[in-house]
């Protein structure tokens, strides 16, 4: 792949604000990236609609346009892992945030395991354990898998895993994370969607065995 310099760049990220988006928009922030936001409302049902569509037949979001090669079609990546490595092959091979042990991480998919508390939880004491001897996922330098795992953090804290407060290595882990900027920024607009979505956590709330 090709790479572009900052000011051609143009990338658009169709996002819905919640986890697996951020990780999108969290990564193009830490690498400095400028990129057009379009939000697809999907508690609306916006990803259905016939202009969606023509541009993301799965009517999912997150999802990339890149137009910055003007002498080319525009190139519609989506998967939040694909992104990300499209991302970071294209744009981010000056931060070396892909060492080789990451990648698998990476292509990895944690919204799979978004509904179900009890895998979370497997996976979660396998990162705290993890994270007992390691500063990072990758060892002690920061990589994208890093950037990859916080936006899902904000919501385990509200609600979706009473235990979570229990993980003293993620807690230490998060905190050290959202002292980088980028991280920060997307903290706070992670606490502002999670809280709009209030009436949504008190149905699960309620609903749960
Ligand atoms: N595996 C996908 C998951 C994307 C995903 O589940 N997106 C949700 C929002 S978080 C969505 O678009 N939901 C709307 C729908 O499924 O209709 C990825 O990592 O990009």
């Amino acid at each position: 792949m090709s790479s572009a310099t900052n000011n051609n760049i143009d990338l658009t990220l169709y996002t819905n604000r919640g986890s697996v988006s951020s990780k999108v928009s969290l990564l193009l922030n830490y690498l400095g990236l400028k990129f057009t936001t379009v939000v697809v409302n999907t508690f609306a049902g916006e990803q259905f609609t016939e202009e969606y569509k023509k541009i993301n037949i799965h009517s999912r979001v997150p999802l990339l346009v890149d137009k910055s090669d003007k002498s080319q079609e525009p190139v519609i990546v989506y998967e939040s892992g694909a992104i990300l490595l499209y991302i970071l092959k294209k744009y981010g091979t000056n931060h070396d945030l892909l060492p080789d042990s990451s990648k698998d991480l990476l292509d990895s998919d944690p919204s799979l395991v978004q509904r179900f508390e009890s895998t979370y939880h497997r996976v979660l004491s396998a990162l705290d354990d993890h994270l007992k001897t390691n500063k990072y996922i990758n060892g002690d330098k920061l990589s994208a898998a890093d950037l990859a795992i916080y936006p899902h953090f904000p919501f385990l804290q509200f609600n979706y895993l009473s235990t979570f407060s229990s993980l003293k290595n993620i807690e230490r882990y998060y905190k050290e994370l959202e002292t980088i900027p980028a991280v920060n920024n997307t903290k706070t607009s992670l606490y502002e969607f999670v809280h709009s979505l209030q009436p949504f956590t008190a149905f699960i709330e309620k609903n749960k065995k």
